[in-house]
């Protein structure tokens, strides 16, 4: 089997991180807006609200909000067939608990579409990418509150409509899987735990919440645009046994149940029986309305969205760990590691792929995977990024080899952040993954200006040889 034609090459973003306009066309806050930068070292501090004077990476981000047209045309200039993003929902509903959406936030991305579209690249839309109405945070619970179903489902219905026919991607919450892995699924399900919180019952609550969310959002959007697809979206990682002890195989196992917790959910329309195992080992406990079985039966994905960056090992003497922003796992002495620690393991993304595709038998799409680093700007304003492109390289051929000699169905790949964004675990801008390099620095200084890398040379080759030619040479 071969790549087809078809296949989907692009990148990926979310509008938190790349969009800026946080106060425009009539936007309200979301829980990003109050989330101050911090760097390797430095946890986020999250703010009840805008501090005067501080420096939050989301209002301005790297202002895609009125550059759009200038870098729609570089992904276009790669030969981009997709592009990921997500909305903001509080730029469609300000509070979140509005009946009417706001027309200017719906505009704006009327507009990013059918920019998109004049190029052919097809847009692959996040419906809630860590970013939900401050509003909904601090006047309702966020989604401890079951509240929250009906304002997604608005938002949701919202959006099938008015994109009908020209969004054929969907996916529902991002990462939504790292809620439970989380000590503080703040970026994920809006929650920030409140001293004394039985903190086990309120993760398996929102996650239920969330599930049933989603669900709704699928029967909806196969009703309203039966053409479209729409997917859920988790973080995988890859988790190996630290030793060939039957123990430690077991702890690995039993490391994913966090993942398919959710997998099993949105594929299978139900709670089997690695959830409700993962349910009884914890203690947790949770409510559930007669009708929801249902709803979740009734609202499966037709695809799995999965962003991969690196693996872990887990086992009992597992002593070292490894960096990463949401889910983190014991260091693997086999592999090399990021500046910020995260290790690379392209063969962790073919085995993803290969268990993926085996448990659920679905289509794949990879929607996020990259090298964030620190890129020198030589002299001459060029970018010699040859590190992200041994990075990618690797990475894509070993999701061909999942494609060509396993025979998993792969519906594209997404690489994250094409443009640099601000990155989502450190607020940092110097953690960059991009094709394009942005002038700003972690303070918010910079012009924006906007240039390529070589990598960005080197992606326009794969994609127009279909992944065929992954080689340095230009
Ligand atoms: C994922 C998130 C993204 C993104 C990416 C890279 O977990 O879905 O929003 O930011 O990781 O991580 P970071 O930005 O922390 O380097």
């Amino acid at each position: 089997m071969k790549l087809t034609k078809k296949f989907l090459w692009g990148g990926a973003t979310a509008a938190n991180q790349f969009e800026g306009g946080y106060n425009e066309g009539g936007r309200g806050l979301s829980i990003n807006d109050v989330h101050k930068g911090g760097n390797r070292n430095t946890p986020r501090v999250i703010h009840a609200h805008i501090h005067e004077g501080e420096y939050y990476p989301s209002h301005i981000a790297v202002d895609f909000y009125h550059r759009y047209k200038e870098d729609i045309a570089l992904l276009a200039e790669m030969g981009f067939k997709c592009f990921r993003m997500s909305i903001s929902w509080s730029r469609i509903f300000p509070r979140g608990d509005e009946e009417k959406p706001n027309e200017e936030g719906l505009r704006f991305y009327d507009n990013v579409f059918d920019e998109l579209l004049k190029y052919g690249i097809e847009p692959v839309v996040t419906i809630s990418h860590y970013e939900t109405p401050l509003v909904l945070v601090q006047e309702y619970g966020s989604w401890r509150n079951r509240k929250m179903i009906g304002f997604f489902q608005n938002y949701c219905q919202t959006l099938f409509r008015r994109y009908r026919g020209k969004v054929k991607y969907w996916m529902t919450f991002n990462e939504v899987n790292c809620i439970l892995g989380n000590a503080n699924p703040y970026l994920q399900a809006g929650i920030n735990f409140k001293p004394g919180e039985n903190q086990i019952d309120v993760k398996l609550q929102a996650s239920h919440y969330m599930m049933v969310a989603s669900a709704l959002a699928v029967s909806d959007c196969h009703k309203i645009d039966p053409d479209a697809k729409i997917g859920c979206m988790l973080l995988y990682p890859t988790t190996y046994a630290a030793t060939c002890a039957p123990e430690d195989q077991l702890l690995a196992r039993e490391a994913m149940d966090m993942t398919y917790y959710f997998g099993d959910v949105f594929v299978r329309g139900k709670y089997t029986n690695v959830c409700t195992a993962y349910q009884e080992k914890t203690g947790g406990s949770f409510t559930v309305e007669p009708e929801d079985a249902d709803i979740l039966a009734a609202g499966t994905v037709d695809y799995i969205g999965f962003s991969y960056y690196s693996s872990r090992i887990e086992g009992a003497h597992v002593t070292e760990y490894t960096g990463g922003n949401m889910m983190r796992g014991g260091k693997n002495p086999y592999l090399n590691t990021s500046e910020w620690g995260w290790q690379t393991d392209p063969i962790g993304l073919r085995m993803a792929l290969n268990n993926l595709y085996d448990r659920y038998q679905i289509p794949l799409f990879i929607v996020e995977n990259g090298l964030g680093a620190v890129d020198q700007v030589e002299s001459d304003g060029s970018i010699i990024d040859n590190y992200r492109i041994d990075y990618l390289a690797q990475h894509i051929q070993a999701f061909k080899d999942a494609v060509e000699i396993d025979h998993v169905d792969l519906m594209g790949y997404t690489p994250w952040g094409p443009i640099d964004i601000v990155s989502a675990g450190t607020g940092e801008m110097k953690k960059r993954y991009g094709f394009v390099y942005v002038d700003k620095d972690d303070e918010g200084n910079g012009t924006l200006n906007r240039s390529r890398k070589k990598s960005f040379y080197w992606y326009k080759k794969v994609i127009a040889t279909n992944g065929e030619d992954l080689s340095n040479e230009l």
